[in-house]
Parts: C-alpha cells; sequence; structure tokens
C-alpha cells in the first residue's frame, strides 16, 4: 500500500458541535472529492430533493406497498402509498418531528419493522435534515444504549411492540433526554403521526454550509463490526445517492420493477443494493414483507408482481426447498431476479435457482461501509455462479494484498483493501478504531480475505476479521465475549463460528468457568466443570436479560478447564474450531 500524506484528513472524536457537525466525519481529500463531482457520481442533491423529483415524475404510480405498522407493533392495514403520497408523507413527518423540538443534523435511532412506515419516517427524518441511526429491527437495549451513548440522540423512534417498547425504555432510563417516539400505536406516550404535509416548510437553503447540503452526513449505517458494539457509518446524502443511482441503472431496473423488501428494510442490502431505494429511483414498486419466509413472500409475489427480491444465502435455501416454489409443473411466475448476498453462497445452490424459482440469481457482496459488488445480469455462467461480482463503480479502487500490505498477483487470495467515491474514509468517533481499519491513505480494510480474476471480479475466499456471519447477521466476537465476562460462572470466554448447513455458520461459546471461590489448586487440581447444556440455557438467558439481539445468543456452549492460547497469548480460535467442528470450518481464516 503505498504511502500517501494524511493531511486532508480531519481528526474524529470531536465533542458534538452544533455549529460544526461534521466534525465528526472524516471527508474525502479535495482532489478526490472534486473528481467524484466532476464524473458525475456526487450531485450536490440530498435526499429531499431527490424524493421531490420522484414524485414529480411519478406521482401517481405505486411506491409502496404492504402492512402498514400497527398497534402493539401488530401488522395493520394493508396500505398502497403513491410517490406523491410518499413525498407528502415525508413533509408530513418531517413537520411532524419538528413540531416535537428535532432539528436538522439531530440524530435519531429508527428502529423500526419492515413496513411501509420506515421509507415514509426515513425520508421524513431526511425531509427535515436529522439524521437517522439505521438500527435493525432484532436490536433490542444493549445496541440501542450503545447507539445512543456513542451518538448523543435527541430521540428513538420505534414501533408498537413490547420487546421494542421494553428496549425503548431501557435507553430512556439510561439517557432520560431522548424522546421515544412510536409509529403505528396512537394510544402510545408519544405516538409520531405524519403532520399535513402543509404544515412542513421547506427552510430557506443556507449558502456556503456544505454540512448541511448533499456533502454532509444524511444516514449512519451500522458496521457488522469485530470489536465490540457496532460502529456507526457516517454516509452523506451525495455518496449513498451515487451507489443507490449507480446500482439500480446496472440491475436494470425500470418503472416496471417491483421489489419485495424481505431482509430488513434498514440493511444497506435491502436499502440501497438496488434494495428499496434504488426501486424508488427506477420508479418502480417497494413492497414490504415482514420477513424472507418463503410462504409469506410466495403470496406477496402473487399478490403484487413482485419482479426483484434480495434474500441472504440462508432464506435462498428455504426458498429452494419451500412447497410453495416446488409445486409441479411451476406455476407462471413474476419473479425474475433473485439477488442473494450478505454471506457465501455455495455454486451448487446458486445454480438451483433458475430451475426452481424460474428466476436469474444475482450474486451482491457488499458492505454498510460502501463497496458493493454486482455480477452484471447476462453474466457468463462461471462469473454468475463462481464470483461475487465486481465494484460499482469505475472509481473503486480495489487492493488485494498480503499480511505486510503487499499487493498478491491474481488468483492468489488476499486482504480486500478498498476506496472510492461512496465508501467511507472513518466511522463515527472511532478515532483507534479507524487508524487500524483504514490504511493511512484512506482505504478502508473489509477482513475480507478474496481472490480478484483478470476481468476484475471478485470471489470471497474467507474472513479475516473476528466476526462471526450467522445467516448474513454479523456477529462481533468481542462484543459478546466481553458480555459473558459479566456472567458468574464465566473466568474466560471465546465466541466462534462453527460450520452450519442451514446459516452458514452457527455461534459456539468456549468458556473456561471462574474458579470456585475458596477453594485452592491443591485442594481441587480438577474442580467439576458445569454442565455445558444446563450453561447454554444459563448464558443465553444472561445475554437476553442484558439487551442483546436474540440473533447474538450463543447456538452452542462448550465448557474447558483452559482455553488455548497462541505463543502471543491470545485465545487459538482455529484450535477451537478445528475442537469442534466436525469439518474444517469453509468461510473463516485464522484471526487477525
Ligand atoms: C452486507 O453488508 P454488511 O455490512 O452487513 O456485511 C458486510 C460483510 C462483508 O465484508 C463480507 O464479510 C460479508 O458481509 N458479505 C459476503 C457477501 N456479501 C457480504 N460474504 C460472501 N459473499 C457475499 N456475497 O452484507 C451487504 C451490503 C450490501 C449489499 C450486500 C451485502
Amino acid at each position: 500500500v503505498p504511502e500517501a500524506p494524511v493531511a486532508a484528513r480531519v481528526p474524529v472524536g470531536h465533542a458534538p458541535d452544533a455549529g460544526a457537525p461534521d466534525a465528526d466525519f472524516t471527508p474525502w481529500p479535495p482532489g478526490l472529492a472534486r473528481t467524484y463531482r466532476a464524473a458525475g457520481y456526487w450531485r450536490g442533491e440530498p435526499f429531499s430533493a431527490w424524493l421531490r423529483a420522484l414524485a414529480g415524475q411519478f406521482g401517481p404510480r405505486a411506491a409502496l406497498r404492504g402492512h402498514a405498522l400497527g398497534p402493539g407493533g401488530q401488522p395493520g392495514a394493508w396500505v398502497t402509498r403513491t410517490y406523491a403520497e410518499l413525498d407528502a408523507a415525508a413533509s408530513g413527518y418531517a413537520a411532524a418531528l419538528a413540531a416535537r423540538g428535532l432539528r436538522a443534523g439531530d440524530r435519531v435511532i429508527l428502529h423500526l419493522p419492515n413496513s411501509p412506515d420506515v421509507f415514509e419516517v426515513l425520508l421524513g427524518l431526511l425531509r427535515l435534515g436529522a439524521r437517522p441511526i439505521l438500527a435493525l429491527a432484532a436490536h433490542r437495549a444493549a445496541e440501542l444504549t450503545a447507539f445512543a451513548t456513542q451518538a448523543q440522540v435527541r430521540a428513538l423512534i420505534t414501533g408498537g411492540h413490547p420487546d421494542a417498547q421494553r428496549a425503548a425504555r431501557a435507553v430512556q432510563a439510561a439517557h432520560p433526554d431522548t424522546l421515544v417516539l412510536t409509529v403505528g400505536d396512537p394510544d402510545a406516550p408519544l405516538p409520531l403521526l405524519a403532520a399535513d404535509a402543509a404544515a412542513w416548510t421547506e427552510p430557506p437553503a443556507q449558502p456556503g454550509a456544505a454540512s448541511q447540503g448533499a456533502g454532509g452526513v444524511a444516514l449512519y449505517q451500522l458496521s457488522g463490526g469485530s470489536t465490540g458494539t457496532p460502529k456507526l457509518i457516517p454516509r452523506t446524502h451525495d455518496d449513498y445517492l451515487y451507489s443507490v443511482r449507480a446500482s439500480a441503472e446496472l440491475c436494470g431496473l425500470t418503472p416496471d420493477t417491483v421489489f419485495l423488501a424481505a431482509l430488513p428494510a434498514t440493511h444497506n442490502f435491502t436499502l440501497t443494493s438496488p434494495g428499496a431505494l434504488g426501486t424508488l429511483h427506477a420508479g418502480g414498486t417497494v413492497v414490504t414483507a415482514p420477513g424472507p419466509t418463503p410462504d409469506v413472500c410466495a403470496a406477496l409475489i402473487e399478490r403484487c408482481g413482485v419482479t426483484h427480491v434480495a434474500l441472504v444465502p440462508s432464506a435462498l435455501l428455504l426458498w429452494l426447498r419451500a412447497p410453495q416454489f416446488m409445486s409441479v409443473p411451476r406455476p407462471a411466475s413474476t419473479l425474475r431476479v433473485v439477488q442473494v448476498g450478505g454471506a457465501p453462497l455455495a455454486a451448487d445452490v446458486a445454480r438451483q435457482v433458475p430451475e426452481r424459482l424460474g428466476a436469474a440469481v444475482q450474486q451482491v457482496f457488499g458492505m454498510a461501509e460502501g463497496l458493493v459488488n454486482y455480477v452484471r445480469p447476462g453474466s457468463a455462467d462461471d462469473v454468475t455462479y463462481g464470483t461475487q461480482g465486481r465494484p460499482i463503480s469505475p472509481h473503486d479502487e480495489i487492493l488485494i494484498v498480503d499480511d505486510e500490505d503487499r499487493p498478491v498477483p491474481d488468483g492468489t487470495p488476499g486482504h480486500l483493501l478498498t476506496r472510492g467515491p461512496y465508501t467511507i474514509r472513518g466511522y463515527f468517533r472511532a478515532p483507534e478504531h479507524n487508524a487500524r481499519a483504514f490504511t493511512p491513505d484512506g482505504y478502508y480494510r473489509t477482513g475480507d480475505i478474496v481472490t480478484r480474476r483478470p476481468d476484475g471480479h471478485l470471489s470471497v475466499q474467507g474472513r479475516h476479521k473476528d466476526q462471526i456471519n450467522r445467516g448474513g447477521e454479523k456477529i462481533a466476537a468481542e462484543e459478546i465475549e466481553h458480555a459473558l465476562l459479566g456472567h458468574p460462572r464465566v473466568f474466560q470466554a471465546a465466541l466462534i463460528g462453527l460450520p452450519d448447513p442451514w446459516l452458514g455458520e452457527r455461534t459456539c461459546a468456549v468458556v473456561q468457568p471462574r474458579p470456585i471461590p475458596g477453594l485452592n489448586a491443591e485442594q481441587t487440581p480438577d474442580p467439576p466443570l458445569p454442565d455445558a447444556r444446563a450453561l447454554t440455557l444459563d448464558l443465553r438467558r444472561f445475554l437476553l436479560e442484558q439487551g442483546f439481539a436474540p440473533f447474538k445468543l450463543p447456538d452452542r456452549v462448550e465448557v474447558l478447564p483452559t482455553l488455548p492460547r497462541t505463543p502471543f497469548g491470545k485465545v487459538d480460535k482455529p484450535a477451537l474450531r478445528a475442537r469442534y467442528a466436525p469439518t474444517p470450518p469453509v468461510t473463516t481464516t485464522p484471526d487477525p
């Protein structure tokens, strides 16, 4: 990796400063920013203006369909929103949020289950200029509280589901100034209802305030991470909209596209690759499903004429075996493209899609930090089934390097580093982490091990980050290990991923129990180890009580008298994986 001056980088980790909200944001070097503008990638258009233009172009067409969020977080009435109505709803929510005291630049946690409401509220926040943190619906008190602490949020917007309300109360207990606004539940303490669109007046543009314009932060995506709680990923209007437009174009979306948002709606894949926002950009229709279960989705495909869906491999496996999709002869379906990403997809599984689902498969390899690779529609079979595609942009820079950051030849596995017009230069307020996660010249260290073909297509070979990819849901090992140390029976803990035929990986917590107090080594050289099965239930309950998202609870617990260590004293995770995995792990390489 060539050394480059770092003068253009602005230190992160500042105290909040209302006058300079971008003090928490690492900008691109000015020369590159000029290049990205000159190339037409960054257009200086914020999301609010983008939506207004779409409403002008596609006004009476259906933008969103699905069950609105109802009381108690249950599905409410089935609704269809036109582009004009979506634009009006965004104004109505912007006005309602302003009436609650929210202002441009305020950070707000958005925590809603899949529904048309998610997009209406998201676009309302963006119209107001508030900056949503895109929590996953599966997140609970531990994650939401961590976001509130990191980002000093003004508000949490959530649904009426009892789990969501419980998590919201925990956030409020830790941060009493946080406004909790509930969508879809008029009886909630502070319901969030869209006001009349006329109640919203666009604030006058502030000349010179780049931070308020399209170059400023629009929203925060979340990193899967490998350390602590998820880091916040600041995405600007310019960079995020570029990835949306370019994705929609290269995937060939049109006003006839009907996209099924079945994975979590605010995840980068579902939202922008090209996802819901890409579909809106093309004038198509977004249909929301509560989740990717085949029966619900098959019904929605038929009801709404769905043409495109984005799935993680574990969901695809369920679809490929679902009776709804297996009737022979297969009912004529509108489904044309099944995008698969988020976790490794076996080539032989990919090959089953056309025959079983009557649709093309498109592999997508992306990350919330930016870079997204697509197999282009109509590619040769070896590319379609055997690679994870190539980057969106001619200006995406890709480096594949060895452990010393020296480039490796094509075909040789190496660490994937990248920078470009929509890949961040730094996480929010994480200077120490940024120093490790980015090279001095601004490349993001993805933590993925890939090979590149001479034609530029990438194949994911494994992973170099201490993260577990459980069916596309990312778990930072350290976050759970740290939490487990709070349990009275746990002295040391290591979380590892073990291969699983359905999820790709399942989690296993290997625990070294606490010595029994009052007994010294001479009296009991081998104190009895706790029963692993009983401990599994106990530790899962413990983590749930700590407020962790359910997908982070260990699937399995093993007990060892001492954890194996490397000569450097780190827990030897490859040894643990070898010990507990029936076969060598497929997706994991040694830890950093
Ligand atoms: C997507 O985003 P994240 O931020 O949840 O996770 C990114 C990580 C990648 O670094 C890689 O480790 C893994 O997920 N991943 C894949 C993959 N797509 C993502 N591993 C193997 N094959 C793939 N196709 O997961 C994401 C964001 C936008 C679009 C698609 C996925």
